[in-house]
């Protein structure tokens, strides 16, 4: 029995520093989201005891010396021995790898892709922990060192017999996350507000104690994942004011979806296992995709919207403008794909096909003015779609005859290998003439677009690609675009936005990368993309000239120099204002500019998908905010 101990002892040390030899690993990175996926680790516990019925707030507080602490109200870990180990069960949560989830069995557990490693990754990549659980009148405590335990587990106190529950508090270790150890509060706020919107009843609870960024949040759905999708729909207008909800379980898997269609062209959808996002659908979307394309087209035909010689709605059809969020809860997900994010059993497309065509055929037969509404609109963007293919084929054969005519605006560069070109998509007709007469002739080439382009998000694909400003953006960048995309056929290295730096201008180059988001991602994805930084203001003194590009930076110069009569401050409303020697001296000489470039790793795509959509509705605020906070832009200092 020692022995064996013993031997357990080894193996839990081998474990634990096998995960700080290569957190990479097991937590994805140790930048910014590996240290907020922490968190996510201990709190995916929690929703677990919420999902099996024993738990309903949990509370995260984010502390004044950047600790976490995570408490439940659930059954609390267990704290009598395990067998296998000879050690408390809550010992054996926070120092075996892989021990989550172990015991207790059955139930459906937050697990899947990076999560479910549990807590003792956590604990190992934490520079102390404690953990704390309530049950039966007492409070135990438990504490460890970089995954070692350092106090063993005791008793340290009385609580009422009603008190029950876990309390984890952890500080992460900054000799693993050198990059940064700060957390952010609108990182956590998003997560933990998906995690409430999928567990219902479930309220939790944010909280930052930190000095000078005091600040509650609480999220509570009711209305479960049809808040979800109501909340993603807030800045557009519903066609119509139910929001469309089947829920049922089948063969043990059990089974939401919640859908909405707005005034957008866009399908925005996300679907989840036991509340883990799957990006890449999978069997679960599979089956919500057969059932509203069938459902739709039979209520059509049994109901003579369309008729017999008319064809079959499309699934793009039916979906085009609709919010939709698909929540499976399933014990034994597999997950399948490059990045184990696609979900892979069969038996969750049936449970999903089967429980939304029989509740879907309900609610249309009791709903018969929604049900038209949905109809007619599938029907135009049928007739959109077979307008736009018309037009695509047309510009297809177009460009395949003269053998791709440049637009007519464009000023192009002579050097013909893309790698030493680029191009300036520039706001407005003089700002544009500015740019031409100063850009390098030979590697810079300049686009300039009449006032606000196009709100993809807003259009159909036949007025798309209607649009002078758009295709002269496909033409000009020489890739195509969705399916044709070719990144090889792209013709400049660096697509430069050059807009005011002002509302309007942000505002336009959000326009801008939510066309390039929707039409060319790769482009975005690869770092192609970049916006120019024009300056603020002109600083003027004896003879002398300094440009700040921020507020802040203008009161260093002022600093430097002095602050007195002899200065003169010119504020820069827009570009337009600058003249060509100005412009190319601030803005465009690679030797001199600050470029950002917009970036978007992968695993972000399907948050920002959610982003650009309740960003592109009709208020212009949030889309500035889009591009002051949510974008992530690289600060590029070799260029
Ligand atoms: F994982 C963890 F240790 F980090 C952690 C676990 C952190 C936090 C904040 C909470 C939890 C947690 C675990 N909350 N609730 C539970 N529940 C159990 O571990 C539990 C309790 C009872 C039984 C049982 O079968 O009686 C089974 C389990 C899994």
């Amino acid at each position: 029995m020692s022995q064996e101990y013993g031997a357990d002892q080894i193996q839990i040390l081998e474990g634990l520093e096998a995960v700080r030899k290569r957190p990479g690993m097991y937590i994805g990175s140790t930048s910014s989201r590996g240290l907020h996926h922490l968190v996510y680790e201990i709190v995916d516990n929690s929703v677990d005891e919420a999902l099996a019925g024993f738990c309903d707030n949990i509370h995260v507080w984010i502390n004044q010396d950047n600790s976490i602490t995570v408490e439940d109200n659930g059954r609390g870990i267990p704290v009598g021995i395990n067998h296998k180990s000879g050690l408390p069960a809550v010992e054996v949560v926070f120092t075996i790898l892989h021990a989550g989830g172990k015991f207790g069995g059955g139930g459906y557990k937050v697990s899947g892709g990076l999560h479910g490693v549990g807590a003792s990754v956590v604990n190992a990549l934490s520079d102390w922990l404690v953990v704390n659980v309530y049950t039966e009148g007492k409070i135990y405590e438990e504490k460890f060192e970089r995954g070692h335990t350092v106090e063993p587990l005791t008793v340290i106190g009385e609580c009422g017999e009603d008190k029950h529950g876990t309390k984890v508090t952890f500080l992460p270790d900054a000799t693993i996350f050198k990059e940064t150890q700060e957390f952010e509060f609108s990182v956590l706020r998003q997560r933990l507000r998906e995690m409430a919107f999928l567990t219902k009843n479930l309220r939790i609870d944010l909280h930052d104690l930190r000095e000078g960024k005091e600040k509650d949040e609480t999220f509570h759905y009711e209305g479960g994942i049809k808040e979800f999708v109501q909340y993603l729909n807030k800045s557009t207008s519903p066609l119509y004011d139910s929001i469309i909800y089947c829920e049922g379980t089948r063969n043990n898997i059990y089974v939401e979806v919640a859908f909405q269609h707005n005034d957008s062209y866009n399908e925005i959808s996300a679907s989840f296992v036991n509340n883990i996002n799957t990006p890449e659908g999978g069997t679960q979307l599979t089956g919500f995709r057969n059932a509203i394309t069938k459902t739709f087209n039979d209520y059509a035909r049994a109901n003579k919207i369309l008729k017999d010689s008319e064809e079959n709605l499309s699934g793009e059809d039916i979906r085009e403008g609709m919010t939709s969020i698909v929540s499976i809860k399933i014990e034994d997900p597999q997950f399948e794909g490059q990045t184990k994010q696609k979900l892979g059993n069969t038996e969750a497309r049936n449970a999903v096909e089967s429980i939304v065509t029989e509740q879907l055929t309900y609610f249309l037969e009791q709903n018969p003015q929604v049900a038209k509404t949905i109809c007619e609109k599938s029907i135009q963007s049928q007739r959109a779609r077979e307008a736009a293919r018309k037009a695509r084929d047309l510009t297809r054969r177009k460009s395949a005859l003269d053998g791709m005519s440049l637009p007519g605006k464009l000023a192009d560069c002579s050097d013909k290998d893309p790698k030493n070109c680029e191009i300036f998509i520039v706001e407005g007709d003089s700002a544009g003439g500015s740019a031409k007469t100063a850009r390098s002739r030979a590697t810079q080439a300049i686009l300039p677009l009449r006032g606000k382009i196009l709100n993809v998000e807003k259009a159909r694909l036949d007025r798309i690609y209607g649009n002078a400003e758009i295709r002269a953006m496909i033409t000009a960048f020489g890739t195509g675009i969705h399916d044709d995309f070719d990144i090889e056929k792209l013709r400049y290295d660096k697509i430069i936005i050059m807009t005011d730096a002002d509302v309007d201008g942000a505002h336009i180059a959000t326009l801008m990368l939510t066309f390039l988001y929707r039409f060319m991602p790769e482009l975005i994805k690869q770092g192609h993309v970049y916006l120019a930084q024009p300056p603020l203001y002109k600083l003027e003194k004896n003879k002398k000239v300094w440009y700040a590009y921020s507020d802040e930076e203008l009161s260093k110069i002022l600093d430097d120099v002095g602050r007195d009569q002899n200065n003169k401050i010119q504020r820069y409303k827009g570009l337009g204002e600058m003249d060509a020697e100005q412009l190319w001296e601030t803005t465009m000489d690679p030797e001199s500019r600050v470029l950002l470039r917009v970036s978007m790793d992968d695993e972000d795509a399907s948050d920002i998908n959610l982003t650009f959509m309740t960003l592109m509705g009709d208020k212009v605020e949030p889309r500035r905010d889009f591009i002051l906070e949510n974008a992530k832009y690289v600060k590029n200092l070799d260029i």
